[in-house]
């Protein structure tokens, strides 16, 4: 095992409902620190380059619109395994299969409003960190 850092993202729905705090926690109960972290509000385009994977989806506009809809929380997390296990905190995209105490099945609202991204491979979690992130912010 070693120590990771993974790309967090506290969606809109989470942010509109106050639950940044209440989500922190589950992180932190976890074992993964928050090493860095701002809000900022994502314009369309910005949200479409973030997700520019899932370009050719059906539910890409959706996805995009919904993304800077509202301000969202950008955070790095650290930890044992950071990437993987901040997945297993999130719980499954659709919170009808999320596992219960995951913050998908306490909070999330659908599976488009899921409350949460986190980074999915170590090559994703490089990337998107850099997106949001400078060098300087990440002091660990
Ligand atoms: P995850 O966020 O669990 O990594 P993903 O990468 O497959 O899931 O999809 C990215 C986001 O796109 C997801 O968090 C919510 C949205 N999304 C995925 N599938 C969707 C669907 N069938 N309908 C609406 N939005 C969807
Ligand atoms: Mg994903």
């Amino acid at each position: 095992m070693a120590t990771e850092r993974t790309l967090s993202i506290i969606k809109p729905d989470a942010t509109r409902r106050n639950l940044t705090g209440k989500i922190n926690a589950k992180f932190e109960d976890a074992g993964l620190r928050i090493i860095a972290q701002k809000r900022i509000q994502l314009t369309k385009a910005q949200a479409g380059e973030f997700y520019k994977v899932h370009a050719e989806r059906p539910f890409f506009d959706e996805l995009t619109t919904f993304m800077a809809s509202e301000p969202v929380v950008v955070q790095v997390l650290e930890g044992e395994s950071a990437i993987a296990k901040n997945r297993e905190v999130m719980g499954a995209t659709n919170p009808a299969e999320a596992e219960a105490g995951t913050i998908r099945a306490e909070f999330a609202e659908s599976v488009g409003e899921n409350s949460v991204h986190g980074s999915d491979a170590p090559e994703t979690a490089k990337e998107e960190i850099s997106f949001f992130f400078s060098g300087l912010e990440l002091v660990g």
